[in-house]
């Protein structure tokens, strides 16, 4: 739908990342690259915006981060916050401010935001029983406490989820719950916070969202609506904790703000460092957050859409004097291979990491993960999808046409832009086709529909490749020198008019191209213009814009990923549980002994059979199949070692071939199979147990 009121100006937000790791292909994808194409749209079309970002840097994951490394949660975020800025510099995230909610600043204007409320009697005041450690003398985060979980009796469940079955929990709710601070039984001990009666603002609420903004993406209205559909609750805005913005009240030593109560309010703090650092250019903050002008728009990733769209706004709402979000673009998560991105379980693509195996290749990620973007449904990151796209999309068609329009000026004419002559019809086709992309990239732009823009983007470079393999000009060189000069005009019309439609999108390659093409002063306006680039104007030396990912390259990634799988099931595999008590006599039974490999090889036509030929001191050596031939590439190495088989186990033929009896071995984390070995060499025939 369109946007219904003309702003002034706009203040884009795009969440707060919590400064304790670093950031990955999914916070670009589901976050931050939208609302940088965003900004950078706005800013082409010469519109007052301020694009806000910074650490979030409280919270229970940072002490509990710091406690495992033995640092202080400061040192924390303090490593963090410069990686996470680093990278978001990296990959051209432009943001106007990148601050962290542990700045004087946020602290005091946090607390006085709290202040205000509780001095007006806007929050609630509650006291409830928590788990308590006597020991540490702390009350206990819901992420500090452990024990077995009552739905599922998995041993190792949270205070608040149990990631065996998935159930949300409360601390109290555990089986025999452990801190994680000292190991003690917790207890449970009266403590008064502060709330906010969110069931307060219910009907509000619905008439803002579910009448006032039903042109919010459908996943985004649904989550609000399923809600507001039930009866909200208090929710407390303080916490027992000693890492976070003491609360400014008489009697709550020890507690702090609940850090979804500091975090958004980060958003306004933020834009006041940045005013007071220039107030020239940015005037007071207040214009930002509290003019009813100023288009705000929160760009989250779904997770974070209760806290955007119901608890912030109610915050702002008791607070008085706020505007209210216009939109809430928040997206949908992004799988990599098929698999939930982790950061515990390590399983991401690290925008770091990605920056030294694919230097100066920002925009090709860029690219891949707004083409690719979760925004209305969950989507799935593969490396060959990014090597097709690259290969099939960035090479053969932007890249491709590009080169082609500079490489043949450059060669006929010296690189100098020829005149354009009389049009014919297929002239007329192509520019006629390119004219519109302005508008359709411009809706799509304005209803966050980034994907579909970009894909309107590149349709220009198609329109492009069409119409220099429609007219040949290579061919016609020889017999109509004239008509080619009208050709190639029209052809890097196009390849400037990329390098606009492109700039929010694709920032470093249009800045490339902008200097292949020696012209950096477009305007987003003159997208669509056949005359960017006066006749006689000198362009630059053509290069290559992307270049191929070759097959080798995208393996060493899905290597990377395969070594993380394994060291996930490595670190997470236990063994299995004890079986059932059996006598010693039934043990006796099995007449297990030590035999040595005489001969042991593959067995024809079987993928799974070793035929081992053994030593078992009987003189007459024995043959025994195993199915283990995939974890053997040389059976040859098992020659001479004593193992370990079952005797009187009936022979039975396998591929046609007796066996006659069992090689024991043991099973591996990852079900691979080791053929059991004796630690001395005992002699061929001694028996086992
Ligand atoms: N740090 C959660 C997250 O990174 C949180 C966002 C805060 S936005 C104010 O998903
Ligand atoms: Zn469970």
């Amino acid at each position: 739908m369109e946007q219904k009121k003309q702003y002034k100006r706009y203040t884009v937000t795009s969440a707060l990342p919590y400064a304790n790791g670093g950031v990955h292909i999914g916070h670009l994808a589901g976050v931050y690259v939208p609302a940088d194409i965003y900004v950078r749209y706005l800013r082409a079309k010469k519109r007052e915006v301020m694009f806000i970002g910074g650490s979030d840097e409280h919270g229970v994951p940072i002490t509990i981060r710091a406690r495992k490394e033995s640092i202080t949660p400061q040192d924390v975020v303090n490593r963090y916050h410069k990686m996470i800025k680093e990278s978001f510099e990296d990959f051209g995230i432009s943001f106007d401010v990148y601050s962290r909610t542990t700045s004087k600043t946020h602290h005091q204007f946090a607390a006085e935001f709290f202040r205000k409320l509780y001095d007006e009697g806007k929050l609630t005041e509650e006291t409830t029983t928590q788990l308590y450690d006597e020991e540490a003398k702390q009350f206990l985060a819901d992420r500090y406490v452990t024990g077995e979980c009552p739905h599922c009796h998995n041993q190792g469940a949270y205070g608040d989820q149990c990631e065996k079955c998935g159930r949300d929990l409360s601390p109290t709710e555990l089986i025999n719950p452990k801190s994680t601070i000292s190991g003690s039984t917790p207890v449970l001990k009266e403590t008064k916070n502060w709330y906010l009666p969110l069931n307060e603002y219910q009907e509000w609420l619905k008439q803002w969202i579910l009448e006032g903004h039903k042109e919010w993406r459908p996943n985004v209205y649904g989550q609000c609506k399923s809600w507001l559909d039930m009866d909200l609750q208090p929710r407390a805005m303080t916490r027992d904790l000693d890492w976070g913005i003491p609360v400014p009240v008489e009697g709550a030593d020890g507690k702090v703000l609940y850090v979804w109560f500091d975090a958004p309010i980060g958003y306004v703090s933020n834009t006041k460092e940045l005013c007071e650092q220039d107030p020239q250019r940015w005037g007071n903050w207040e214009k930002w957050w509290q003019d009813e002008d100023t288009r705000l728009i929160h760009f989250i990733g779904k997770d974070n859409i209760v806290f955007h769209c119901i608890i912030f706004p109610v915050m702002m709402k008791a607070h008085g004097g706020y505007i209210m979000p216009d939109n809430v673009p928040a997206n949908e998560f992004l799988n990599l291979e098929n698999d939930k991105i982790s950061t515990s379980r390590n399983w991401a693509v690290w925008l770091h990491e990605y920056l030294v195996d694919f230097p100066g290749k920002q925009d090709v990620l860029r690219y891949v993960l707004t083409a690719n973007a979760p925004e209305t449904k969950d989507n799935n990151f593969t490396w060959k999808d990014f090597q097709d796209r690259n290969n099939n999309e960035l090479v053969a068609v932007y890249g491709n046409f590009v080169n082609r329009a500079l490489q043949l000026t450059q060669k006929y004419w010296g690189g100098i832009v020829p005149e354009r002559g009389e049009l014919l019809d297929v002239d007329k086709k192509a520019i006629e086709e390119f004219k519109d992309v302005k508008e359709k990239v411009e809706t799509l732009l304005e209803q966050f529909k980034f994907r579909d823009a970009q894909f309107e983007a590149m349709n220009l470079a198609r329109i492009g490749n069409r119409y220099i393999t429609e007219c040949e000009p290579w061919k016609v060189w020889k017999t109509d020198p004239k008509r080619v000069e009208t050709v190639l005009n029209v052809c890097l019309q196009i390849v400037a008019n990329l390098s606009i439609a492109f700039g929010p999108f694709l920032p470093f390659s249009s800045n490339r191209l902008r200097s292949l093409i020696n012209e950096q002063n477009f305007d987003w306006e003159q997208l669509g213009s056949i005359d960017l680039l006066p006749a006689g104007h000198q362009l630059n030396e053509p290069q290559l814009l992307f270049e191929k990912i070759d097959d080798e390259t995208i393996q060493r990634q899905l290597d990377k990923l395969e070594a993380t799988r394994k060291a996930n099931e490595q670190a997470q595999w236990k063994p299995t549980e004890v079986k059932d008590t059996v006598s010693f006599e039934d043990f006796e039974k099995l007449d297990i002994r030590v035999g040595q490999v005489l001969a042991c090889d593959r067995v024809p036509k079987s993928k799974k059979l070793l035929q081992f030929l053994i030593d078992d001191g009987s003189g007459t050596p024995r043959t025994i199949c195993s199915g283990i031939a995939a974890f053997y590439e040389n059976p040859e190495e098992l020659v001479g070692k004593r193992i370990l088989f079952v005797a009187n186990f009936a022979p039975r033929k396998m591929m046609g071939i007796e066996s006659q009896g069992m090689i024991l071995s043991a099973v591996d984390a990852d079900e691979t199979l080791s053929v059991v070995t004796t630690t001395k060499d005992v002699k061929p025939g001694s028996l086992v147990g």
